[in-house]
């Protein structure tokens, strides 16, 4: 931890870090940043932190920034709960700028950069950020360190209720057209293998399999990108026809999960060799076992070399596994009389406390997951997505008691349309409501 103790004074600290004293008195007056102690006889008294945070400043003006920009990107990168110098806590004080310059340090700062351009609605500096970033790293390097982590960090900031929709929606556009036109620009292929990438019915999340397929297309392969949400319906036939070696899908979700297995299910037992990852198999890995095909494993980087491996043919086959009986039974039943079972909800549930588009939506978003945890075998997979809901109405400041009634009202229809048979659901929200 860098030291906070008030322990330099202002002779001291010009000397350390170079800067004119007028300019220091003036971001402190503008800016207040850094903000010194004070002796009793009223000399500015500075700690490591302090010199730290004045260096970090001008290391982001030698990147290009204005001061006011690197204030505001200080700022926001507090106000996402991180210390801006976190990383040079062990790094002894005259050795900053030195760190400063290293790849990491340099490719983290850009990242924090381009957020802040982002959260902002810059696309000029958003789009400067990346061309120098392009500039001077490899492109897998910037499409993996920067962008993905960089929509991995503007997604957290939304779930913590830092940044807005609109905010989130801008910075995946700008990633996404950026990757586009990547892969529009990379050379044709130069080996003869094929590559079938997309996304399973229901799932919108393209940027990871379109980053997968600039990835390997970098590689020479021929990539054949499918884009959102792809139907099974002539899923087969397509692969067949395209001869491809492989065919990858990604979900990010837990109800696009079970359309990922149904997709796979099919493509498999035409003998067409088939890889999947995603979010969903991270957080819930007992699921990959009930799909089947290979798991390309939890990081990107690490899937491509998993995607050659394939190609070669190393290809392992395993039996996935079935969901039981009574989870096939209660998912047969639930799917036959969702409609009344979502109707004698609406019914239970009145008068309302949300508005009825919410309630809507609440009851769709956990009608899916019901469905897709009995098809995946297991109801605590619904758990993690409600966990999900929880922390959302929180951030929104929201009552819990939204939350356990619904649960409530939920498991009377179940009783009232399928008892019996809607026991793996019952059971579920019984356990869930006593969380
Ligand atoms: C951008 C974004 C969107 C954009 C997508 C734009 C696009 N065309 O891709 C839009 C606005 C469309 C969107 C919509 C929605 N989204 Co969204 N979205 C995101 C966000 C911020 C990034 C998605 C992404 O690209 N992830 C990939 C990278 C950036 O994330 P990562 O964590 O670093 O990925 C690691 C692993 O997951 C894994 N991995 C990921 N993909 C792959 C692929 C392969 C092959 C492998 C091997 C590994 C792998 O490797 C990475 C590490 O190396 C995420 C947050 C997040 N962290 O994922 C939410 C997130 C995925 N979205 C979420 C939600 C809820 C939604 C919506 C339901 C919101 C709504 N109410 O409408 C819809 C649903 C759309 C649908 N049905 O598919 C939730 C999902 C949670 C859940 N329980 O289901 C998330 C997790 C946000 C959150 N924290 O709550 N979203």
């Amino acid at each position: 931890m860098l030291s906070k103790i008030p322990a330099f004074n202002l002779k001291a600290v010009l000397r350390e870090t170079g800067l004119a004293a007028d300019t220091l008195r003036a971001w402190e007056r503008r800016y207040g940043l850094p903000m010194p102690q004070r002796t009793g006889g009223g000399h500015r008294l500075y700690s490591q932190y302090d010199i730290e945070t004045i260096k970090w400043l001008m290391m982001r003006q030698t990147e290009g920034l204005s001061i006011s920009r690197a204030v505001d990107l200080w700022n926001e990168i507090s106000a996402s709960g991180t210390d801006p110098l976190a990383g040079s806590a062990t790094l002894g004080m005259s050795n900053v700028s030195a760190a400063g310059s290293t790849s990491e340090t340099t490719m983290n700062a850009l990242r924090a950069e381009w957020i802040a351009a982002c959260l902002n609605f810059n696309e000029v500096l958003a789009e400067q950020t990346l061309n120098k970033a392009f500039s001077m790293f490899q492109v897998e390097d910037v499409c993996l360190e920067l962008l993905q982590k960089g929509m991995s960090e503007i997604g957290r900031l939304w779930y913590t209720n830092h940044a807005s929709v609109q905010q989130e929606h801008f910075a995946s556009g700008l990633a996404m057209r950026r990757i586009d036109a990547l892969l529009s620009a990379s050379p044709s292929p130069s080996r003869s293998q094929t590559v079938l990438v997309g996304c399973p019915s229901t799932e919108w999340h393209t940027f990871t399999p379109l980053l997968v397929s600039l990835l390997l297309r970098r590689r020479g392969l021929n990539v054949i990108y499918l884009g959102a949400n792809v139907p099974t319906e002539q899923f087969a036939e397509t692969a067949l026809k395209v001869k491809a070696n492989l065919v990858i899908l990604v979900a990010q979700t837990l109800v696009s999960a079970a359309s990922l297995q149904n997709t796979l299910q099919a493509l498999s037992s035409q003998g067409i060799v088939t890889g999947f990852g995603g979010r969903i198999f991270n957080v819930r890995p007992s699921i990959i076992d009930y799909v089947p095909g290979h798991f390309l494993g939890t990081a990107i980087e690490s899937s491509i070399q998993e995607v050659e491996r394939l190609i070669k043919g190393k290809v392992k086959e395993r039996m996935p596994k079935t969901a039981s009986q009574s989870h096939l039974a209660a998912l047969h039943g639930f799917n036959s009389k969702r409609t009344l079972i979502e109707s004698t909800l609406k019914k239970n549930l009145q008068p309302l406390s949300i508005s009825p588009e919410e309630l809507n939506n609440g009851i769709y978003f956990l009608g899916n997951n019901i469905a897709a945890a009995l098809q995946l075998g297991d109801m605590e997979h619904v758990s993690e997505e409600m966990d999900w809901l929880k922390t959302l109405l929180k951030a929104y400041s929201r009552p819990p008691q939204e939350l356990s009634k619904f649960i409530e009202s939920y498991s009377n229809a179940i009783d009232e349309q399928i008892n019996g048979q809607g026991d793996p659901i019952k059971k579920w929200l019984q356990e869930y409501s006593e969380k």
